[in-house]
């Protein structure tokens, strides 16, 4: 991440009270610049999210944030009269003139939101409960959008799901093979041509559409520190029309597995079945009354459609030169893919009880 941001002075930018004391990289995101930024306020200490918008990855900032304020008004609006309500969402800040965020003069665009205190996400899943939790949150931050007003969202990332495209892409990066990369990733590349028959089925299942996260990963949803239950869902720049089982199928890809998903010993990649069961009664349980029956049928599909997709998204990136996702090491894409196609190895073996269980919820 490039650090050399004049941080005091682009946080002086928001309205925030009090005196700038410090701000600090924030989180495990592969997309945006995160910083902590803390205030003090009549000596107490506020914290605040302070956020570099990656525009190489969401093209049209402006209407990204237009989404975003929609977006939280309408969860505000839903949410009023909740207990604990300015935790349950994200809350933006707006900047001294009152506008949703900042350019600065490299053409950045910044934003800022209050930091959810007393609670944290996780890049990786510890218990069934925390899986429950966090499907739990996301099943229900679709409901909770159901009645969003129109008009449509603005496609933030246009196709973002479109999974017969992603692997039209893998196979142009294969093709063109720019870094000489395609020689150390034979298996991966087999693996991504044997599976694509099913990149079609989701779309060819002609699901509703709905307003949908598209970016459910684990570290997405902030669990309360006390209680362990869900508080908030974060990480909103894909929030735009799409499927509801992108969203299921993103937990099973990120919450079944006990590894990293940059693991390197894949011995310890694996589907756990008490994680799967956790997130299909966590999800049900707050969608299960709008889902259709085609829907409900997908569900574990959509969980090795979505594990499949990122990991040839990981692995396109791979082969195009690490443009895309931040990398921290040599390979470090590759061994994403991996990871990705190892936990879709394991969903394949244990497809059809996974099945029998939802047909049994
Ligand atoms: P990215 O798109 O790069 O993943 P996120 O919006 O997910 O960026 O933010 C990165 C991390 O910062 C999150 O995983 C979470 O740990 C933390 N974070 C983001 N927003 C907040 C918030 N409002 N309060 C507390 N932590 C947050
Ligand atoms: C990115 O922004 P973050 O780290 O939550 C990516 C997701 C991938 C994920 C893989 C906008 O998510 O689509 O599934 O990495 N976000 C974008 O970890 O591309
Ligand atoms: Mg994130």
């Amino acid at each position: 991440m490039n650090n050399n941001y004049d941080l005091p002075g682009l946080a002086r930018r928001f309205l925030i009270q009090g005196d700038f004391l410090d701000a600090a990289p924030y989180g495990s995101g592969h997309i945006n610049d995160t910083f902590c930024a803390r205030f003090s306020q009549g000596g107490t200490v506020l914290r605040y999210i302070l956020q570099r918008i990656n525009h190489n990855v969401f093209r049209n900032p402006p209407a990204l944030m237009e989404n975003l304020q929609r977006v939280t008004a309408h969860l505000q609006d839903k949410l009023a009269g909740a207990s604990d309500v300015s935790r349950r969402r994200l809350t933006l800040l707006p900047t001294r003139q009152g506008a949703a965020w900042h350019r600065d003069e490299a053409g950045n665009y910044w934003r800022c939101y209050i930091f959810i205190e007393k609670a944290r996400s996780f890049d990786a899943i510890k218990s069934p409960r925390q899986a429950f939790e966090a499907a739990k949150a996301f099943g229900r931050f679709q409901q909770l959008l159901s009645d969003l007003p129109a008009p449509r969202l603005h496609d933030t990332i246009p196709d973002f799901h479109h999974t017969p495209k992603r692997f039209a892409r893998l196979e142009q990066a294969l093709a063109e093979d720019a870094f000489n990369r395609a020689l150390s990733a034979r298996p991966e590349i087999e693996f991504a041509l044997r599976h694509k028959p099913m990149t079609s089925l989701l779309l060819d299942a002609r699901l509703p559409e709905r307003v949908t996260h598209n970016d459910t990963k684990i570290n997405n949803v902030m669990l309360d520190d006390e209680t362990g239950e869900q508080v908030c869902v974060i990480d909103l720049d894909t929030v735009m029309p799409g499927l509801a089982l992108y969203d299921f199928g993103d937990l099973v890809r990120t919450a079944t597995s006990p590894a990293m998903e940059d693991e390197r010993d894949l011995d310890q990649v694996r589907m756990q079945f008490p994680m799967f069961e956790a997130l299909a009664r966590g999800y049900l349980s707050t969608a299960s009354h709008f889902l259709t029956p085609a829907e409900r049928r997908h569900l574990v599909f959509s969980g090795k459609l979505i594990t499949f997709e990122i990991g040839i998204r990981f692995l396109t990136d791979f082969l195009a030169g690490d443009t895309y996702f931040k990398v921290h090491r040599q390979g470090h894409n590759l061994d994403r893919c991996r990871t990705q196609f190892k936990l879709v190895q394991s969903i394949e073996e244990q497809e059809e009880p996974m099945n029998k269980l939802v047909e049994a919820i």
